[in-house]
């Protein structure tokens, strides 16, 4: 049968697809452990310099699958959950937001819990017109996972973060924009070209640098000034001694636009 967590190449770009457009696109075992693979893949792949995660079908993510999680509490209690979170949750999780290279959300429907979280972590959310967000953990009686704790009130405070997180609903791609989660609202129909053009321009771009500035902004987040000083040097010298940063020196002195290899 078809995988329930697709990849493909375009150019430089690694376009992850959740397909289990049935269900969907609901984070069953099998397509939790599938996803965590493919990021391992594409974080490893030198060739993959910008990630687009989207879903196939009306919806982007809507979260853990309810059907198998009601099975399993059903039958061995709650130990399911305190497998589920550290052993596919937080992995998944870490990779989104820390792999060396940038990452977008295309939602492309509904984001639901964990589904929700996800597109969270990434760098951008280009969010289709008709799609929206829903922190349905509570409705369910959980607290919340996959990071939603950390990434909602950096995106829109604590205050506008516990009000999603406590009263669910679903919100509308426009108001997810006027509350800082979208970062651009995209009409349903054009969603997937936009966001192969957005991670077009990523995937060539000059892909240490955007590693580093990604680090470097998550770290600066919990650490004073003077610690995010420091930081910023060490990843300085990092991306100066990259062959893009020489090259784009080059280009600059010699009125000619950069072409960045990721080196
Ligand atoms: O073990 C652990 O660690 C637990 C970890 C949990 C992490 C989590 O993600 S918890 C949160 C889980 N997700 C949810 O609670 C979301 C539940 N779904 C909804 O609230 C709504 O379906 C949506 C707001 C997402 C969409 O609403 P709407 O009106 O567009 O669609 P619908 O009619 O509610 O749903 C359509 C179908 O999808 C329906 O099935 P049916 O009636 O056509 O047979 C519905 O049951 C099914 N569905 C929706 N969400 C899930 C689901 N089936 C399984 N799992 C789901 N998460």
């Amino acid at each position: 049968s078809e995988s329930t967590v697709l990849v493909e190449r375009v150019g430089g770009v690694g376009l992850i697809r959740l397909n289990r457009p049935d269900a969907l696109n609901a984070l069953d075992r099998a397509t939790r452990v599938a996803l965590l693979a493919v990021l391992q893949d594409v974080a490893a792949d030198p060739g993959v310099r910008c990630v687009v995660l989207t879903g196939t079908g009306r919806a982007f993510c809507v979260g853990q699958d309810l059907r198998e999680h009601g099975a399993e509490l059903e039958q061995s209690g709650p130990d399911d959950l305190m497998v589920t979170v550290p052993e596919h949750y937080n992995p998944i999780a870490t990779l989104v937001h820390t792999m060396p290279k940038p990452v977008i959300a295309a939602v492309n429907g509904v984001a639901a819990g964990a589904g929700a979280s996800l597109a969270f972590l990434a760098d951008l959310r280009l969010v289709a017109a008709g799609a929206g967000f829903n922190l349905a953990f509570a409705q369910i009686g959980l607290s919340c996972d996959t990071g939603s704790s950390w990434s909602l009130p950096r995106l829109v405070g604590p205050t506008a973060a516990l009000r999603l997180l406590y009263a669910g609903g679903t919100i509308g791609a426009d108001e997810a924009l006027d509350l800082g989660i979208a970062t651009e609202v995209v009409p349903d129909d054009e969603l997937e070209n936009r966001a192969l053009e957005v991670a077009g321009r990523l995937a060539a771009g000059p892909t240490q640098a955007y590693a580093a500035i990604r680090r470097s902004v998550a770290y600066a987040a919990h650490t004073s000034l003077t610690e995010a000083l420091a930081y910023e040097a060490d990843m300085m010298a990092t991306t100066g001694a990259t062959e893009d940063h020489r090259q784009a020196v080059e280009a600059f002195l010699a009125k000619r636009p950069p072409v960045f290899t990721g080196q």
